[in-house]
């Protein structure tokens, strides 16, 4: 008998040959696969079905684990946490499951030796990108943790056919490419057709008395929608649990209208399967003009109808009573996209489980909590009220009382005070009439967070005030958190091994213990290995950067990095003004001394969102001239890595020695690359904002670059009367004067003007006011960076002290604050146990 490559405590499970981790039982796999799932033979095999042989190696082994955990669940009918998010970014599979299992390094052998490149495999994953951005890879990393934590769990969301667009970078400007992530199938997921369930939309309700003379209501709609699950296993790390993440496809309920069809209308009925469909097509991105969107409000019920209607299908199964659905489930609202669940959740009680309205009220609000992530009071989804009834009759009635009987509530606590009333109405009523879906998330939840320290006590103070003075021990913050499987271990297997030889490896469920390493920073031998893991990590990425833009860097420049979604609320046009502030210096005085820098920006734009599409077009303008004029002499440069996505962030992270996190303050909730630059040893220039102050506050503001205007005085210089022009002088008026005068854009004095036109006359987000602080900061992080032992130590205590920044740590919170869901350990099954029925 072969022997394991590797005893890992986790892995005493009986094995078979399906599951045996033996080298020789992945090769064996491998080729089994590639000849009886993909019907292939080397010669004929491309990449992608390497990449897929492989996959399905990894999938066998996990199944054991998946059945394990349902089974478990199912048996114990354990308290489990529903997740609903309209987004998951999950990033790729392949590469996170091998860690998870722990097979990773021994994985790669056993494919190498075949003559394969593993790298090269891990590519050819398609990512989902089912998510915009910090929301969505928010709630991947959050259900990564739960599973890590053993804790029962089910993700629910949506199973978009096309995720988050691709962005190319054509002549400098952002355009648009259908993310077909599908096209060769996906071997992560099993469609569980068996299980889907009818949504209907459209309509109109009629009261009724059933057969106990009981008044009822019925919902009679213009459609019917069947949803789909499609099931990926979500691993713990180096457990044996593997929990759901559910996500809705929408289909026809039959694949004809028979109606339809015998009335010889045979299009007809084939345009209402593709219109049914349409409801998972697409991922909307985060444009500001989503408001209006039908579809976007059918996604959002879609799916929150068919997975509350699931929920009820598991405590079918599991024998417990409708009435105690809050205590099977904790349901947590990932912003407002599913808060129409509170009022489904209402109809369904009440409509079509007979619950009495107030014994249905209070399962409702012991059942749902909600999470605010953000502060910007354009981003409150409120929905036109004719648009609500046309689509959820029966919902808007359910609303209307839930109203009512609210604010009575108001009416009693606030006596006399209408204009609270009007303020806190789930019913906007100042003009046109809007259901305003933060208002409905909050009364229908017990528990209400912000994402960081800051953005839940602005929450208090501003955004939800109303709720707060009504509601205050409701509110609470649960500051965001990554997971450092993929984000240290995955992404940084050279940082992994190096940290881990000198503390061990249990830091990677235990981020805190990272702070063993702060002894080491006085060390100097550690420093060097440090700066040599940098420096390999920045290669790797010169190589991608010269292969995806043809621009060369120079892996002993500063790699400074600012990679998000573009928006003008995160402030990139500070940091490209910056840049040709340098460029200007440089030109002015060719002499100069400066630290040579790369300058990395990735990002996309909503492709609504014209601003934030010319910053892109300012920035790769800059790169073109800064890249290539002589008198630079290569000490600067500018790269825009075009589709910034997991996949690339991955690559990123760990390159990085300053990340950029330079928004207006008071205005990004929290932030989460900021964590992942920060566990990678990146030093941050950033603004009192977000997690900002709380990564300062445990990394040391010493090693930090603090600058710009806190919230109370942003406030107060929009109070006042905030002019930019005012601070149009000096070395900031001579950039602008640059990029005005077309000297970026060969000559065409108009192409920015949109851009500088508006920072000059209005610069909502106070970039001018900052420009400042940030320069004399950016002149701190050159002194700095000459000095490399110094910077070496302080990317240790970075790292060292990013324990906070687990989602582990987040995910503990939710569970003892919220949730109260404990821990459920598994023990698996063998196939014996399975054939044996101790499943029942
Ligand atoms: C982000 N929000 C916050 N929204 O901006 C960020 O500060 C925070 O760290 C993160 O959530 C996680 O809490 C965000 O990413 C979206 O992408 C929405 C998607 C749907 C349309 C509206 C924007």
């Amino acid at each position: 008998m072969a022997t394991p490559l590797v005893a890992v405590e986790h892995r005493t499970e009986p094995q078979d040959e399906r599951t045996a981790l033996t080298k020789e039982a992945f090769q064996r796999d491998f080729f089994n696969n590639l000849f009886y799932i993909l019907g292939k033979f080397p010669t004929l095999a491309t990449k992608n079905d390497y990449y897929q042989a492989l996959a399905f190696v990894v999938r066998d082994r996990m199944l054991q684990r998946w059945i394990s955990t349902a089974a478990a669940y199912t048996k114990q009918g354990s308290r489990t946490v529903a997740y609903f998010s309209a987004e998951f970014l999950m990033g790729p599979h392949l590469g996170n499951n091998l860690v998870n299992l722990g097979i990773h390094d021994e994985v790669r052998k056993a494919v190498t030796e075949l003559g394969l490149d593993f790298n090269e495999l891990l590519l050819e994953e398609d990512e989902p990108g089912l998510g915009n951005g910090g929301l969505g890879r928010l709630a991947a990393c959050f259900i990564e943790s739960l599973a890590t934590l053993q804790i029962p769990s089910l993700g629910y969301g949506i199973r978009y056919e096309f995720g988050i667009f691709h962005q190319e970078i054509v002549d400098g400007w952002q355009t648009e490419r259908t993310d077909k992530w599908l096209r060769f199938g996906n071997p992560w997921e099993i469609p569980r057709p068996e299980w889907a369930v009818h949504v209907k939309l459209g309509g109109y309700t009629e009261p009724y008395r059933d057969e106990f003379y009981r008044h009822r209501v019925r919902w009679v709609p213009d459609r019917l929608v069947a949803a789909v699950p499609y099931d990926t296993p979500i691993l713990g790390y180096h457990t044996n649990t593997a929990n759901t993440l559910r996500l809705w496809k929408a289909e026809a309920p039959e694949s004809f209208d028979f109606a339809v069809f015998n009335r010889g209308d045979y299009y007809g009925a084939v345009m209402q399967k593709v219109s049914s469909e349409n409801l998972s097509k697409v991922l909307y991105p985060n444009d500001e003009q989503l408001q209006g969107k039908e579809l976007r409000l059918s996604q959002q019920y879609f799916f929150v109808s068919a997975s509350l209607q699931d929920m009820f299908r598991i405590l079918k199964i599991q024998k417990i009573p409708v009435e105690r659905f809050h205590e099977k489930f904790a349901a947590q609202l990932n912003d407002t996209h599913p808060a129409i669940a509170v009022a489904e959740l209402m109809r369904l009680l009440i409509d079509e489980n007979v619950v009495p309205w107030e014994q249905a009220w209070d399962i409702t609000r012991r059942t749902f909590a909600y999470t605010n992530h953000t502060l910007l009071p354009e981003a409150l989804e409120c929905w036109p009220l004719p648009l609500f009834a046309k689509l959820l009759p029966r919902h808007l009635e359910i609303i209307f009382e839930i109203n009512a009987r609210f604010l009575d509530e108001v009416r009693i606590r606030f006596y006399g005070d209408e204009e609270r009333i009007a303020r806190m109405s789930l019913i906007d009523e100042r003009g046109e009439r809007y259901v305003r879906m933060a208002h409905l998330a909050c009364v229908g939840s017990h528990a209400i967070n912000g994402v960081a320290e800051l953005h839940s006590e602005l929450l208090k103070q501003d955004v939800l005030r109303d709720f707060y003075e009504l509601w205050p021990t409701r509110f609470g913050n649960k500051t965001n958190g990554v997971t450092p499987r993929r984000w240290m271990a995955l992404s940084n297997p050279r940082l992994t091994k190096l940290v881990s030889s000198h503390i061990g490896d249990e830091w990677i469920t235990d981020l805190s213990q990272l702070r063993r390493l702060e002894p080491l920073a006085e060390d100097a031998g550690f420093r060097q290995q440090w700066l040599d893991v940098k420096r390999a990590c920045k290669c790797d990425f010169a190589a991608v950067a010269l292969k995806k833009t043809g621009i060369t860097i120079d892996p002993d420049s500063l790699f400074d990095v600012q990679v998000k979604r573009i928006h003008e609320y995160k402030r990139q046009h500070l940091n490209i003004l910056h840049v040709v502030a340098l460029y200007h210096r440089l030109r002015s005085n060719p002499n100069v001394d400066i630290t040579p820098r790369t300058f990395i920006f990735g990002g996309k734009a909503a492709p609504g969102y014209h601003i934030a599409k010319l910053i892109i077009k300012l920035i790769t303008s800059v790169g073109d001239v800064v890249n290539r004029d002589p008198a630079v002499r290569d000490r600067l440069k500018v790269v825009f890595l075009p589709n910034f996505n997991v996949k690339n962030g991955q690559r990123i992270y760990p390159a990085a020695d300053l990340s950029e996190q330079v928004s207006t303050a008071g205005k990004e909730a929290s932030g989460t690359g900021n964590m992942k630059f920060s566990m990678n040893g990146a030093l941050t220039i950033g603004t009192m904002d977000g997690a900002n102050i709380e990564i300062r506050e445990e990394v040391g503001a010493e090693n930090f670059f603090l600058f710009g205007l806190t919230t109370p005085e942003v406030g107060a210089l929009k109070a006042s009367g905030y002019n930019p022009a005012n601070y149009l002088d000096g070395e900031l008026k001579e950039v602008v004067e640059l990029i005005r005068s077309g000297f970026f854009s060969r000559g065409d004095a108009e192409l920015f003007r949109p851009l500088i036109d508006g920072l000059v006359h209005h610069d909502p987000y106070l970039v001018f006011a900052d420009f400042d602080s940030y320069s004399k900061a950016q002149q701190q992080v050159s002194a700095a960076y000459q000095d490399r032992d110094h910077w070496a130590r302080m990317s240790i205590l970075n790292s060292a002290r990013s324990g906070k920044f687990s989602s582990d740590r987040t995910i503990r919170e939710y569970c003892d604050d919220i949730w109260k869901a404990p821990a459920v350990p598994i023990r698996l099954l063998t196939q014996e146990d399975v054939k044996v029925g101790v499943m029942q």
